[in-house]
């Protein structure tokens, strides 16, 4: 109902925060490019195995003078995994409790997402390039819904034989044969790439990568290791291409990780890779390991640092518009800037579980961070703890109430056309 809606409005009127004068506008008009790390988790950043870097590219573009890194973002997704991860970047509202809000909602729903506002506000074109299937987590609907102009699918690219592994086209393969439609893209585009070679079983042709592999008494384990570092080069092939061709330097450039890639009754696996002991690997662990990398690469920038801010998923929309230059004081959005000085540093992940830059969290127990045990609150901290609680809860139910109930449609913003998903075709003309 309209005032379930007025509800969610106050509460994320109440909770904006707002831009940093410092970094609001510091890629204005600039290319956004998207590079969707699949199953990526901030531990490879800067690890070592046998000596080697994982992921070396990956990790000099960590930190770099031209990068805003974060290394205490988590992932926020539940069951609707990759689509979860994709559903809180383009609109800054939670996954559902359960299933997919893309399979579930997604075809008619109303949507504000990125696509639609930055093409309103900023003129920006838009498009996703995916190796699998349009269907896959009915994106074909939901791009629509968002406004996502095109949409560069399996359908556009030769997939035969060993082009493709588990989920479809093989990264490398992707950044090279989309280039030839990303630079017919009009100015300034807003482009995302959704990889997909570093996914669970993690099995991958030998003259794909020759990492040597740790022993972790875990194939799928092991193997993680060897396509992140596919992953890595396929990133620094589709660099050289970015520079060659001048896209690079008027282009914004973000990479996040979606989620985990190794779940939490394997994670004792990395226990010794980590420099922990198996025997004491318990809850916080798990809960620190859904850590995942972002960053914002913008090229010319001398000011680039690795920020230690608490955040995840639900607030990069908010930090990306207010990077670009676009207010987001009248959109629906439940995450705030990672570089305001008003960030909400709590992270609520999808289960009410959470994290904050001192505590967390899980099934009611509270672990300090710093000694990774568990606390027995005092009765002043378990009000403050509760407070904590209350607030992830009424955060998450109210998403859900806007996302279950479809309550963006009682939204009118004077500055916002609603989407017209049948303007919208993505087949390649072909099938
Ligand atoms: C499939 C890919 C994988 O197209 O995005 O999704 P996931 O299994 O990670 O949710
Ligand atoms: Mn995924």
């Amino acid at each position: 109902t309209k005032s379930q809606f007025d509800n969610v409005l106050k509460y994320t009127q109440d909770h904006y925060a707002k831009p940093n004068p410092k970094m609001f506008g510091v890629a204005k008009g600039r290319n956004v490019i998207i590079i969707h790390l699949e199953s990526f988790q901030q531990f490879l950043i800067d690890k070592k195995i046998n000596g080697k870097e994982v992921t070396p590219f990956l990790n000099k573009l960590f930190h770099s003078k031209s990068t805003y890194s974060f290394d205490n973002f988590f992932h926020q997704v539940g069951q609707g995994k990759t689509s979860d991860a994709e559903n809180m970047l383009e609109t800054s509202t939670f996954g559902l409790p359960q299933g997919s809000l893309f399979t579930q909602f997604g075809s008619d729903n109303t949507f504000q997402a990125a696509p639609a506002i930055l093409n309103q506000q900023g003129n920006y074109t838009s498009a996703v390039f995916h190796g699998n299937v349009a269907s896959f987590w009915n994106r074909n609907n939901v791009y629509k819904n968002m406004g996502y102009q095109y949409f560069f699918d399996a359908s556009y690219y030769d997939v035969s034989g060993d082009k493709s592994l588990g989920y479809g086209l093989k990264d490398k393969l992707l950044f090279k044969d989309s280039i030839k439609y990303l630079q017919e893209l009009q100015q300034p585009f807003y482009a995302k790439y959704i990889t997909v070679t570093n996914h669970f079983p993690y099995s991958l042709d030998s003259e794909d990568s020759k990492f040597k592999v740790p022993n972790t008494g875990s194939t799928s384990t092991d193997n993680y290791f060897k396509t992140a570092n596919y992953l890595d080069q396929a990133v620094k092939e589709f660099y050289a291409y970015l520079k060659k061709s001048g896209l690079l330097k008027n282009s914004m450039i973000m990479l996040y990780g979606d989620h985990y890639g190794i779940s939490n009754s394997e994670n004792n696996n990395l226990a010794n890779i980590l420099g922990k002991n198996p025997d004491d690997w318990n809850n916080f662990d798990n809960a620190q390991l859904q850590r995942v990398p972002l960053m914002f690469n913008i090229p010319g920038i001398k000011n680039g640092h690795v920020s230690h801010t608490y955040g995840g998923e639900i607030d990069v929309l908010p930090t990306l518009m207010h990077l670009l230059g676009i207010n987001t004081k009248n959109y629906i959005q439940f995450g705030t800037d990672l570089f305001s000085d008003q960030h909400d540093s709590v992270v609520a992940f999808r289960d009410r579980d959470w994290v904050t830059p001192d505590y967390t969290g899980i099934n009611g127990n509270i672990y300090s961070n710093k000694t990774g045990k568990l606390i027995s609150p005092n009765k002043q901290q378990d009000k403050k703890f509760s407070k904590i609680q209350d607030k992830v809860n009424n955060e998450l139910s109210l998403s859900d109430s806007l996302n279950q109930e479809n309550l963006l449609r009682f939204y009118k913003l004077k500055d916002f056309t609603p989407v017209d998903p049948r303007k919208y075709n993505y087949s390649n003309g072909l099938s």
